[in-house]
């Protein structure tokens, strides 16, 4: 029998801190990439989670904050998110984390400095300070051939970076035929406006070209609550003729993002989405008619959390992921992990960052691995309790399980 552990939530903080996490789903791209790869202090103050909050704080018209550079932006959010009130809210307060794990000290109040320093930085060193700092290994980027301002870093060739790993997001191929199929005519494909059986050999032939180019870890997509499954629309006969096929040959799991409102109020552009409660059915009837593939899933409205872990526990070819957007909230990310775990067990991802600046790094997952850590020594301590006893290299092994195993073997690349 193992002598139980003297202070469990000592050591599960420590192992938490030091396990490395595979970051599965950001916006972040490799220094190649150029300005697609965003990174400093004026991109994190603009963030577009604070945009929403400045323009409720100290609402000017959309149009003059727009027409604003990004320095600009960045002063005013600055000055009347930071200076004039105390910056309080979970992205607010990711900016104040970054600061501080940079070396400054967050209660000087200096923009100026912090500019400064981010001027000196190589952003190719850069990089590796911040995946070094915030522990983590790789991160998944979100890759869509659709977007006419990444697609020529792939089409010229795609060098690799040990820090980042692809995943194709075909969003527009799902949501909107029409604006898709003529993308992919500009793209060579030779697919007509209706969808036929010619059009879906060319939307594998384009699958099967993009996946050669990415190499990706999954496919994804997000959509909207109104998603179903199936139904009668070229959605489905797209996903059950051409994604869920190519999916199985190339043993890649399909991730769905599902609650995304967008653009409910499109003057605040990015930041203008909204959410929405699914009816999950969709899931099921997915899991249940395909076994032979793999559901990464996360959603984007609470009152749906609890559903997906009890789907889950139907379908061993579905794996929740992240606390996605609007859930990456510490009260909600509390909920929904012990809600995870006491339903789930360790069969589940429990975070991701969806950065979208590089730096974000060094605060979703400090903020995160907190949250977790707390949650775990809660269920550790039941179980110790309980009487039961648990090694430091069985909550390491339980921790990696978390942080990159189920993810690796969920998504072990094509193979
Ligand atoms: O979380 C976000 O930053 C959103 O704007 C979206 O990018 C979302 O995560 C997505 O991947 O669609
Ligand atoms: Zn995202």
């Amino acid at each position: 029998m193992e002598a139980a552990l003297p202070n469990i939530r000592q050591t599960v903080d420590k192992i938490v801190q030091e396990t490395a996490i595979v970051d599965m789903h950001t916006h972040l791209y490799p220094p190649s990439f150029g300005s697609i790869l965003l990174w400093g202090i004026d991109e994190l103050l603009t963030y577009h989670y604070i945009v929403a909050e400045v323009m409720r704080a100290a609402p000017i018209p959309y149009k003059t904050f727009w027409a604003m550079s990004k320095t600009e932006q960045a002063d005013y959010i600055w000055k009347h998110m930071f200076l004039d009130r105390a910056p309080i809210s979970e992205a607010c307060r990711g900016v104040i984390t970054v600061i501080q794990s940079l070396g400054f000290d967050p209660s000087e109040r200096r923009l100026d400095v912090i500019r400064d320093f981010f001027r000196r930085q190589s952003v190719e060193s850069y990089v590796e300070t911040v995946f070094e700092k915030a522990n983590v290994s790789y991160a998944v980027m979100t890759n869509d051939p659709f977007d006419a301002e990444e697609r020529p870093f792939w089409e010229n060739g795609f060098q690799n970076h040990p820090r980042f790993q692809a995943a194709l997001r075909m969003d527009p191929l799902l949501l909107n035929w029409d604006s898709a199929s003529t993308h992919l005519r500009e793209m060579g494909y030779k697919v007509g406006g209706a969808f036929n059986d010619s059009s879906i050999k060319h939307v594998r032939q384009f699958l099967e070209d993009w996946a050669d180019r990415m190499n990706p870890r999954y496919m994804a997509v997000s959509l909207p609550p109104s998603f179903v499954y199936p139904d009668d629309s070229i959605g489905t006969r797209i996903i059950d003729r051409c994604i869920l096929p190519f999916a199985r040959e190339r043993n890649l799991p399909f991730a769905l993002m599902i609650g995304v409102k967008k653009l409910i109020n499109p003057n605040l552009q990015l930041a203008g989405d909204s959410l929405g409660r699914a009816n999950l059915e969709c899931l099921e009837n997915l899991c249940l008619k395909n076994p032979d593939n793999r559901f990464l899933v996360t959603l984007l409205s609470r009152e749906n959390q609890h559903e997906l872990c009890v789907i889950a526990r139907k379908f061993n070819n579905l794996l929740p992921f992240g606390c996605w957007w609007f859930m990456n909230n510490p009260s909600i990310i509390d909920e929904m992990t012990r809600e995870r775990f006491e339903l789930l067990g360790w069969s589940f991802i429990p975070q991701h960052s969806d950065a979208r600046v590089l730096d974000q790094l060094i605060y979703k997952w400090p903020h995160s691995r907190r949250l977790i850590a707390n949650v775990l020594t809660d269920k550790y301590g039941d179980l110790l309790q309980a009487g039961w006893t648990v090694s430091e290299e069985e909550i390491r092994r339980d921790v990696k399980r978390l942080f990159q195993d189920n993810f690796e073997a969920f998504a072990p690349g094509i193979s």
